[in-house]
């Protein structure tokens, strides 16, 4: 019984290097038992991670709505109609401000967001100005901006950019039905660019958009097989937002959010998988499932971009009745 098991958790033998997994192994592990799911992650987890540490990154939204792309899920999508006020690009100094705020609370890494498809040149002058001053704090920065041409990932490198969120979202087969202004290989290109520059790669997706089990294990399978799987990996479960295409999705079984984090974990045992996007939604006990099944990231301070997250006073209570504790706490 324990031979089997543990079989199933290791990538087919048959698979090339470039394809260390395959949609069948993954799929094979969502459909596992959840105590030997979870036993396993916890294994994986323990042998690279200290389990009672999690990382925070607190997010900001440095240019909000009005965005080109039609993404069914977001509510910044100038296709849709969620209410999201269209703003202007923050001033460095704002987001100084708020950098300086996230750090105070215990935030170790700042992610500056925009509703872009792309930066323009412009936009990527003061972009690179906001890096240079959030890393000049000692934070690790973090920036999420849509795609990005050569120029602009040479240029936050050289601004000290430690990572670039870039998600993959979901399954290539499920893309064309969430997104059409972009396609799959747009995301991938952009990811290896900010590879090949020596940038850390953060990458994830979204779950509860109506994929299948076998769309949800194929994106863990593409993230998984990058090579080097990204070092950051972000599992949002859908905000379902009024205005958005997807405001009515079926809400996703929340034990099997709680999988999709365990099958990250096992998939990418060094990655910081990151409990994302719908954590005020979500239980306590389920949150604490996460932990288990090897998330040790999570968004830190009260709003996402635009949606909210729980309050940063909720998470120190949950922290602490776990046991856990920041990132940049652990040495104090
Ligand atoms: N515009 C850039 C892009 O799309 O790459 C960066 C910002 S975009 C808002 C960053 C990510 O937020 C998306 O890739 C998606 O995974 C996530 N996201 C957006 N709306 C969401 C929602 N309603 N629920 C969960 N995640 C969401
Ligand atoms: C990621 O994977 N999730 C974050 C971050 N990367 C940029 C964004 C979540 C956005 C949720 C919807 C909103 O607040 O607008
Ligand atoms: Fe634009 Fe990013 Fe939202 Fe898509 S997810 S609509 S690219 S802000």
């Amino acid at each position: 019984m324990q031979t089997q098991t543990v079989q199933l958790f290791r990538p087919s033998p048959s698979a090339n290097a470039a394809q260390r997994w395959s949609v069948a192994d993954v799929e094979a592990l969502f459909k596992l038992p959840f105590a030997d799911l979870m036993f396993r992650a916890q294994q994986v987890h323990r042998e690279h991670f200290d389990p009672n540490v999690v990382q925070l990154s607190t997010l900001l939204s440095i240019k909000t709505g009005g965005c080109s792309e039609d993404c069914g899920y977001c509510p910044q999508s100038a296709f849709h109609n969620a209410g999201v006020e269209n703003s202007k690009m923050l001033d460095v100094d704002a987001v100084v401000q708020a950098a300086r705020a996230a750090q105070q609370a215990g935030a170790d890494r700042f992610c500056m967001g925009a509703a872009w498809r792309e930066p323009s040149d412009e936009d990527m002058q003061s972009v690179v100005e906001m890096v240079k001053a959030v890393r000049a704090m000692g934070l690790e920065t973090c920036a999420t901006l849509g795609m990005l041409r050569e120029e602009h990932v040479a240029q936050l490198k050289q601004a000290g950019l430690d990572y670039y969120n870039h998600n993959l979202d979901t399954a290539p087969e499920f893309y064309g039905e969430i997104i059409t202004t972009r396609d799959y290989q747009d995301r991938l290109d952009t990811l290896e660019r900010v590879r090949k520059a020596g940038m850390h790669v953060c990458s994830g997706g979204i779950v509860g958009m109506g994929e299948s089990v076998t769309q949800r294990a194929g994106l863990v399978a593409q993230l998984a097989n990058m090579e080097p799987y990204p070092e950051s990996v972000p599992i949002n479960n859908l905000v379902r937002v009024e205005g958005t295409p997807l405001e009515n999705a079926q809400e996703l079984d929340p034990l099997d959010f709680v999988r999709t984090i365990a099958v990250a974990r096992i998939t990418m045992p060094k990655a910081r998988v990151r409990l994302s996007a719908g954590r005020q939604q979500m239980s306590e006990a389920v949150q604490a499932l996460c932990f288990l099944a090897g998330a040790n990231s999570i968004f830190y301070g009260d709003q996402l971009l635009t949606t909210g997250n729980p309050e940063v006073e909720r998470d120190r209570a949950l922290l602490d009745k776990l046991g856990m504790y920041p990132f940049a706490e652990q040495n104090h």
